[in-house]
């Protein structure tokens, strides 16, 4: 393949913060998004101590009513969109190009768009603080009736409605580009079969971002016609409120796995680089992901059995979502048997993986439970619901989340973290998301509702809701410690070379940070795993 040679510089060219304002490279796209994901998880997680402080203990601690009502609808809403999905995208952004051997993404000033219009979304839902009467009070999940006119006049459903079409118009610009991207850009010899498991993940999400996207944004216009029209789709005279559920679900479903399937590529790449063996059963995981991307489509009404849907729609899906079992069980057991007779180093990416594994089992299997229709109808809208939910998206997302932020920081600055703060971290995390979320489960057995901002102090919940504020006061120390750690690593600036773990993916074949221009040549790819056969010398990489 021809060798083109790139300019580093030029005089012309912005520097500090215009240089970055007017950026086009995917890896500093993908440092904005991380970044910005990041200040958008610091304020979720504010939201989040205010909502446990009100809980801690029967009566009016913090919040009225009202405001609980606000700071749950923002909590889950920045959370879901303005957190974990960025994050995950600003991570894609970074690594696909460089895993796949890319100079850049396909649509490089697209993919700035898709940055600045995320911004810009994230900037109009908090606007909705200073709307005459308030922040939307409708949960992340915005149900029909209550965020129709009738009761919900305020203008903050309408800036959460516009935020969520702009946020969702970011992710559909920044899917097509990242579709396109793996498709066409892939270094000479990459096969589909030869593509890292990160990128194989995040082109399965960018396809169901793609798809489900749409669901959302034709209910939220529908909403706001309701809302300013005076059309009655969603009205409980003339209209259908189920309605809403339905097509807020076929897209909110999806959502969930969109929110896993990034992190379980993630962790696919730290276990075998931290186990020093390949991945089990590497097409075995691709095709998983594939049935999971397919079947995320065909299990939305599990959030809705209690609506008063037919039976044999119950039942219908009922079996989608246990089968959906299968392919998450398949991709377990292939992590476990990728660690069984590795010699395996635990540094804190690997922690956070084997976080992941355990946590989100617990997660996982709690959600099959739920699954049983008249478990369900005993749970649904209780606490057992927000256990099932934080164990997966805590425990599986965002430990996902920071075992990539650890395993690839060396790779995106230059310099490694520091690994006692790091497993500090880990182990303040695990303690306090298991002190936070695994008394929710007895809590939501014992009845007490979500979202309601006070219970009376008779029922025998007090305890557990104690115990639960204190899990998310530890949870947010351990975020201090990881903001500590990261400063601190910052002015140290340990150097980390251009592969400190002796990883398998093309983005260890270039400097740390990389190039503009990522490669100076573009390395051919013989195996799954190029850079490993190169350190050994299996292979030259070659124009
Ligand atoms: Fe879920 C509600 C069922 C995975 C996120 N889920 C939510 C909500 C969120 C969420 C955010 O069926 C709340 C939304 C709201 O605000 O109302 N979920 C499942 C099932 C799985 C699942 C079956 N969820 C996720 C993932 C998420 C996520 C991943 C985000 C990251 N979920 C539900 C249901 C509800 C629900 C109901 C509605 C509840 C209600 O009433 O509102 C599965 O994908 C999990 C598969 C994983 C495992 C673990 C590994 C597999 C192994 C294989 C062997 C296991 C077998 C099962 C064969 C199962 C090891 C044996 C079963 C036993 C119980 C022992
Ligand atoms: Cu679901």
């Amino acid at each position: 393949m021809a060798t083109t040679t790139y300019p580093e510089t030029s005089a012309s060219d912005p520097r500090g913060i215009a240089s970055w304002i007017m950026t086009v490279d995917h890896k500093r796209i993908g440092i904005l998004y991380t970044f910005t994901a990041l200040i958008f998880f610091a304020l979720g997680g504010i939201l989040a101590l205010l909502i446990r402080s009100e809980l801690a203990l029967p009566g009016g601690q913090v919040l009225t009513a009202i405001q609980y009502e606000r700071a749950f609808t923002l909590h889950g809403t920045t959370m879901v969109f303005l957190f974990v999905i960025p994050l995950l995208t600003g991570l894609a952004n970074y690594f696909v190009p460089l895993q796949i051997g890319a100079r850049d993404m396909a649509f490089p000033r697209l993919n700035a768009l898709s940055y600045w219009l995320y911004l810009f979304g994230g900037l109009v839902l908090y606007s909705s603080w200073l709307a005459p009467d308030g922040a939307p009070a409708v949960g992340w999940t915005g149900y029909s009736p209550l965020s129709n006119t009738i009761y919900s006049p305020t203008m903050g459903v309408d800036l959460w409605g516009l935020a969520m079409v702009i946020v969702g118009i970011s992710s559909t610009v920044g899917s097509l580009n990242l579709i396109t991207t793996t498709l066409n850009m892939r270094a000479p010899g990459m096969t589909m079969w030869k593509l890292p498991l990160f990128s194989w993940s995040v082109l399965v999400t960018a396809f169901m971002l793609l798809l489900a996207t749409p669901m959302l944004t034709g209910a939220l216009f529908m909403l706001m016609a309701d809302r300013h029209l005076a059309t009655t789709f969603f009205q409980t005279q003339g209209g259908d409120p189920i309605l809403w559920q339905h097509l807020f679900w076929f897209f909110g479903h999806p959502e969930v796995y969109i929110m896993i399937l990034p992190a379980m590529g993630i962790i696919s790449e730290i276990i075998p680089v931290f186990s020093r063996k390949p991945i089990f059963g590497y097409s075995a995981i691709v095709w998983s992901t594939i049935g999971i991307g397919i079947l995320g489509f065909a299990t939305w009404a599990h959030h809705m059995f209690v609506t008063g849907l037919s039976p044999l729609l119950q039942a219908f899906f009922v079996i989608t979502t246990m089968t959906i079992a299968i392919p998450t069980g398949v991709k377990m057991f292939n992590w476990i048997f990728t660690m069984v007779g590795g010699s395996l180093k635990f540094d804190t990416p690997m922690l956070f993986s084997i976080g992941f594994l355990s946590m989100f089992l617990i997660g996982g299997l709690n959600g099959v439970f739920q699954a049983v229709l008249p478990v369900d109808t005993q749970i649904h809208d209780t606490y057992w619901v927000v256990a099932h939910l934080h164990y997966v998206l805590f425990g599986g997302s965002v430990f996902g989340i920071f075992a990539g932020l650890y395993f690839w920081i060396p790779k995106m600055f230059g310099w490694m973290m520091g690994e006692k703060l790091g497993k500090l971290h880990f182990w303040l995390f695990f303690a306090g998301v298991n002190v936070t979320f695994f008394p929710m489960h007895i809590l939501g057995l014992l009845g007490m509702p979500r979202r309601y901002y006070d219970y009376p102090a008779t029922r025998g919940w007090t305890g557990y809701n104690f115990t639960a504020t204190i899990g998310a006061f530890l949870i947010a120390i351990a975020v201090l410690v990881f903001t500590v750690n990261f400063i601190l690593s910052l002015r140290r600036k340990e150097s980390a070379g251009d592969d400190p773990w002796e990883g398998n993916t093309l983005e260890w074949a270039t400097t740390s940070p990389p190039p503009d221009y990522n490669f100076e040549r573009i390395p051919s790819v013989e195996s799954l795993r190029p850079v490993r056969d190169a350190r050994l010398g299996l292979q030259s990489d070659t124009d």
